[in-house]
């Protein structure tokens, strides 16, 4: 007799089994994270048709970053505000693509919605023109309740997130979830618009002899991070870059090895936001048994956020393999 089929599980059954193992839960959560599957399929679809659409290149403007946003960059954020905003779960959405939060519900009664979400809607967007992967991460915090402005809700450390993820929109649509209980991976199905989930509690490799960064940047790095490439090198290591953080953690999730955006002289502070690349991507990495540091004994999910833009470093992946980099630093 052949061995029984593993059942299929859809996002929304996933979500639902997560939600019978906590009794208390409201329920909100789940729909939060409803609504960013559904922004996923929404961006997938545009993605997808980009150049048909001629919604690849500028917008024209540029975003609080001081950089050209895409056009599509402008569209994901729109598809994510409008399905986020029809939750009534949601506080406060911030996005990496605009100044300042946005409030949607401030009561402060029993029924007060209490999360908050931020994203980058486009993350990797300068990919977009020559059909590279991209992506959108996201992480949701508990609106703080001691804080009496809604906007320090925000302010939280990455150990505050209740969930974050990222959806990768690659040769197929990959979203990979946590909500503090290890690490789920779904793919989009086309043919029926659902995401069927294909891995649970992924585990990254210990060690991999490969390492993910700008090397262009290489002789702007601080020596220790020059000294590390030099030894990596000699050591048999392989170099992987998309230039797209999405698809180059999900390799290392997958495969193993070290993701580094490190301070240059042209972002000495490093590249890379906190609150809407480093800390979800960070809560992924720790949830899935790997490292994530802004610099030796820094754990990037204890960094106190000071503004809600800040950037910071990051060295993330298999566990071994950041300890080996820091090791140099
Ligand atoms: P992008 O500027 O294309 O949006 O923070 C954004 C990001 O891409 C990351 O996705 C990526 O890892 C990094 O910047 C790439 O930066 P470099 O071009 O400096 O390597």
């Amino acid at each position: 007799m052949s061995p029984a089929k593993p059942h299929i599980v859809t996002i929304q059954s996933h979500i639902l089994q997560q939600q019978a193992k906590f009794p208390e839960a409201t329920g909100d959560l789940s729909w939060i994270l409803s609504a960013i599957s559904i922004s996923a399929k929404m961006i997938a679809a545009q993605v997808r048709r980009a150049r048909l659409e001629d919604v690849l290149g500028n917008a024209g403007e540029h975003n609080v970053q001081g950089e050209q946003q895409q056009k599509l960059d402008v569209i994901a954020n729109d598809i994510l505000m409008r399905n986020l905003g029809g939750r009534e779960g949601v506080a406060m959405v911030a996005s990496e693509e605009d100044e300042k939060p946005v409030i949607l519900r401030s009561e402060n009664d029993g029924n007060a919605p209490r999360y908050c979400v931020m994203f980058d809607p486009l993350d990797g967007s300068s990919n977009l023109d020559i059909c590279g992967s991209v992506g959108t991460i996201f992480s949701i915090l508990r609106k703080d309740r001691r804080s009496s402005k809604i906007e320090d809700s925000l302010l939280q450390p990455g150990t505050r997130q209740v969930a974050a993820g990222y959806v990768m929109y690659g040769s197929s649509t990959v979203m990979v979830l946590t909500i503090g209980t290890g690490v789920d991976m779904f793919v989009l199905d086309p043919s029926i618009g659902a995401f069927i989930r294909v891995a649970e509690n992924l585990q990254i490799p210990p060690r991999n002899k490969c390492y993910s960064l700008n090397e262009g940047n290489r002789l702007s790095l601080p020596e220790g991070y020059q000294r590390y490439l030099h030894w990596a090198q000699e050591n048999g290591y392989s170099s992987r870059y998309v230039g797209a953080m999405v698809a180059d953690v999900h390799r290392i999730l997958l495969q193993g090895g070290v993701f580094m955006y490190p301070p240059t002289k042209k972002a000495p502070k490093g590249k890379l936001r906190l609150m809407y690349e480093a800390n979800p991507m960070s809560m992924i990495v720790e949830q899935a048994g790997g490292k994530a540091l802004a610099g030796p004994g820094e754990r990037i999910l204890d960094v106190p956020p000071t503004d809600i833009h800040q950037r910071t470093c990051v060295i993330l992946g298999s566990r071994d393999e950041v300890d080996l980099v820091t090791a140099q630093l």
